[in-house]
């Protein structure tokens, strides 16, 4: 019997989400069989100093959230190298290729209303930073709105907010929500005309999305502009260290250039003209610094404490990253053992959420759908659609009951609290929780 899936209902979303695939489809055609080299990028985008030194090659991949339709699954998909560096002059560690943008965010998949735990996050960080710097009657601007979480979440009814999103099947969610939103990409010359029609922003939020950019002086120059003078901007990124120490290779993908540690940061802040005021850490994400940033000059005192750790940790030098490189590949060797073994045993496994990261450890360990048959997912737009490149078919939640696996791999490990709380009833009927890290749950 076929699963159930939520295919049949199409949300406007959905629908765009169609539609703007078209585009896709068409990049994808021109993209195929073009040297790799088309998308290299050979100067730091931080320090623009050349010689950048590979740390790890995770090989030809297609994009993450480039998922397939069943009737897709014949044609060839696009794929391009995903291979991290790191500038031994500013820290930065980036990607070598970079995937046009207009192929990974016109049409997103990722809704950060998802996740109760993450509306919760931004929603206190967006009620607490304008409680903090935005005046009656003030403007909130975030770039990579996504579905409106964020903005919507601000309580005070005397601030105005703007989002701006490229990806144009979400600003159909945000309008929802009352959120006005620019689909657009932030650039300079966008925020001088936001500045131009709706004045300057008091505060400025990006967050997960800094990584996500090509140019990051535009951006920051754009930041620059449309900042008001005594105005704060916010952002949070994954921090670098914590990808390390806990060797999360799998947050390493196509939309993520930029691995970001304080020292970089520092460097891009001052060169636009913003004093780096507070650093902050949480455990979402597997690990990320929250950065506030105003106008000015230097950097609050615990930056230099933040440095310091990082040069301790030799994060500039290209020795720091050969424990990492080691454990990444033995992860695989555990993961694939581990599957084929539970296969041996006659055991089911599914996997348990299709993020980003799902995308990255099936297609670089080799899971096809022999070890591991489907994802189930509870993003309505991503059931029905297929992982690329390894082709498991994503089900609804309710998959869980219809196919009563001994196992589930879970990719989505960030959100791990969450997905077992709600799935309660499938570990009080023995079932096991593994991450593709080596976790037991
Ligand atoms: P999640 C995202 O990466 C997107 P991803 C982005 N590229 C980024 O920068 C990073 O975050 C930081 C599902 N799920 O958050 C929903 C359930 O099924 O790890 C999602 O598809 N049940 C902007 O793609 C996936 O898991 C649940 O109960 O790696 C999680 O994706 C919950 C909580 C989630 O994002
Ligand atoms: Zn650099």
């Amino acid at each position: 019997m076929p699963e159930p899936t939520s295919a049949a209902v199409t949300l406007p979303e959905q629908a765009l989400a169609e539609r703007v695939r078209g585009d896709y489809a068409n990049l994808a055609a021109q993209s195929a069989g073009q040297d790799p080299r088309a998308w290299e990028r050979v100067r730091c985008r931080v320090c623009h100093a050349d010689g950048l030194v590979e740390i790890l090659s995770l090989g030809l991949m297609p994009p993450a959230n480039a998922l397939l339709r069943p009737t897709e699954l014949q044609q060839a998909e696009p794929r391009f190298p995903l291979e991290l560096k790191l500038c031994q002059s500013c820290g930065l560690v980036q990607l070598g290729h970079v995937v046009p943008p207009e192929l990974l965010f016109r049409s997103y998949l990722f809704f950060t209303s998802t996740s109760r735990v993450m509306v919760e996050h931004f929603g206190s960080l967006m009620n607490d930073a304008a409680d903090r710097y935005v005046p009656p009657g003030g403007l909130v601007v975030e770039i990579g709105s996504n579905d409106g979480t964020a903005l919507s979440s601000i309580r005070r009814r005397d601030v105005r907010v703007l989002g701006v999103d490229p990806a144009r099947n979400i600003a159909v969610m945000s309008a929802s929500r009352g959120v006005p939103t620019v689909s657009e990409f932030f650039t300079e010359p966008l925020a001088r005309e936001v500045r131009r029609v709706a004045g300057p922003a008091h505060l400025i939020v990006a967050c997960n999305v800094l990584g996500h950019i090509d140019d990051l002086d535009d951006t920051f120059a754009g930041i620059a502009a449309l900042l008001a003078d005594n105005g704060a901007l916010v952002f949070e990124v994954p921090y670098l260290r914590d990808l390390l120490d806990r060797c999360e290779y799998d947050t390493v993908y196509h939309e993520h250039l930029s691995y970001f540690a304080i020292r970089p940061i520092l460097t891009l802040l001052s060169r636009h003209g913003l004093r780096l005021e507070r650093v902050q850490n949480f455990p979402v994400h597997g690990g990320t610094i929250r950065v506030t940033a105003v106008r000015g000059s230097g950097a609050a005192d615990d930056a230099a404490a933040w440095v310091q750790r990082e040069n301790d940790a030799g994060l500039h030098k290209r020795s720091a990253f050969d424990g990492f490189v080691a454990t990444v590949q033995s992860r695989r060797e555990w993961l694939r053992k581990t599957l084929a073994d539970l296969r041996q045993q006659g055991r089911s496994v599914l996997g348990y959420g299709a993020p980003a990261k799902a995308a990255v450890v099936l297609n670089y360990c080799g899971i096809g759908t022999d070890l591991l048959p489907a994802v189930i997912d509870s993003t309505p737009a991503k059931q029905g659609w297929c992982i690329p490149g390894t082709r498991q078919p994503i089900l609804p939640p309710s998959a869980l009951e219809s196919r009563r696996p001994d196992v589930l791999l879970l990719p989505a490990w960030n959100h791990a609290q969450e997905i077992l709380n709600r799935e309660s009833a499938f570990r009080a009927r023995g079932g096991r929780f593994i991450t593709p890290h080596g976790k037991e749950l």
